[in-house]
């Protein structure tokens, strides 16, 4: 057999074994009860055939037996069931200690921005050993995220953030796909992931530059001038100070947790929900913005939290956050 033929990708991430195990699994039930099926057509096929001197009478009824074929399917679903929800469970549900770094899908790339600032296209340097939390999102198209090595994939959305985690145990390069055909290119919409040591990954990150996501976004926020109407006191628009995390209370007499979905469509569509007490002034950022850019804005609003000083709200929920030490 050729050296190089492999049942599976190479694994490179905590989980990838334990996705391997389940699927062996998986595949020999299948294979098991596809032979045992198949060699029982063949032999009764065999012994009843036309003509054949056996004995065709109903056998005596067995009820040991059809509880057997009841209960023994029933206990192999439930080990897949348990099974795959544990591991399930496990890939869907980060540590929150991971290291977070957004990712930006459009036809035909990948953006990856690094919380120092760093950014790449079409590749992604993470560190070894440690969760990585990536927050996702797309420019145009449903396009989705697949490293087959670390055993994850999670579709990449337009208007909604979707996320993924995993934790390398390898060092190397690997594949990165798009794994939801997005249009022509679709195929050249591929990269690498760079797994280094701890040491490697701090000498990469200090190599690049770029400015942190919330120096960016206070950039962009003086830009635009969102500071013209969203004024601590007396602007058109509500203060923005400890804006993330807080209830709002909208005009519809409903009330919403402003996390960063919220957040993303208050700014590229900000007529969805209305903020009790306020008009409808807001003009859309759609076209102006791009996700990165919302993202960079989204992590300098973060900072505006515990800056109580400024906010002439309170909610009175008891949901305020304790305030943040360094800015
Ligand atoms: C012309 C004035 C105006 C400008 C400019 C403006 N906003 Fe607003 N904004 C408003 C008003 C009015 C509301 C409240 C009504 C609503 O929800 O649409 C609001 C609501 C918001 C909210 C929801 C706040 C909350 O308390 O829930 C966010 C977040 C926000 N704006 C961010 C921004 C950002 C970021 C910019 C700049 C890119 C910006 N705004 C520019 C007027 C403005
Ligand atoms: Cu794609």
């Amino acid at each position: 057999m050729d050296s190089t033929f492999q049942l599976f990708p190479e694994s490179a991430s905590q989980i990838a074994d334990r996705v391997d195990a389940l699927y062996l699994f998986l595949v020999a039930v299948a294979l098991f009860f596809t032979f045992l099926i198949c060699v029982l057509i063949l032999y009764f096929g065999v012994k009843y055939r036309r003509g054949s001197l056996a004995e065709r009478g109903n056998p005596p009824r067995s009820n040991l037996l059809e509880l057997a074929w009841a209960v023994v399917p029933f206990l192999l679903s439930m080990v897949m069931f348990v099974w795959g929800a544990d591991v399930f469970y496990d890939i869907k549900t980060p540590p929150a200690d991971a290291l977070q770094i957004d990712v930006v899908g459009k036809q035909w790339m990948w953006k990856v921005h690094h919380p120092g600032g760093q950014s790449e296209i079409n590749q992604l340097h993470v560190p070894l050993g440690r969760p990585v939390r990536l927050r996702m999102v797309s420019e145009d198209v449903i396009h989705s995220f697949y490293i087959p090595a670390f055993r994850v994939k999670q579709d990449v959305l337009p208007g909604y953030y979707t996320q993924m985690w995993f934790q390398p145990d390898r060092a190397g390069t690997y594949h990165l796909f798009c794994a939801e055909y997005c249009g022509t290119e679709h195929a050249q919409m591929i990269g690498s992931v760079i797994v280094l040591e701890q040491d490697a990954f701090a000498d990469w990150l200090s190599g690049e530059t770029g400015d942190p996501p919330e120096v960016a976004g206070a950039r962009l926020f003086e830009r635009h001038r969102c500071g013209s109407c969203h004024k601590a006191q007396g602007g058109s628009g509500p203060s923005l100070a400890g804006v993330f995390g807080r209830r709002v209370p909208l005009k519809s007499g409903e009330s919403i947790v402003a996390d960063e979905q919220y957040l993303r469509s208050s700014i590229l569509n900000p007529q969805q929900h209305i903020v009790a007490g306020f008009q409808p002034l807001m003009p859309s950022y759609q076209g102006q913005l791009n996700e990165s850019d919302v993202l960079k804005i989204i992590a300098y609003m973060k900072t505006l939290e515990g800056n109580a000083s400024a906010s002439g709200e309170d909610t009175g929920d008891g949901n305020d956050q304790p305030p943040e030490t360094e800015n």
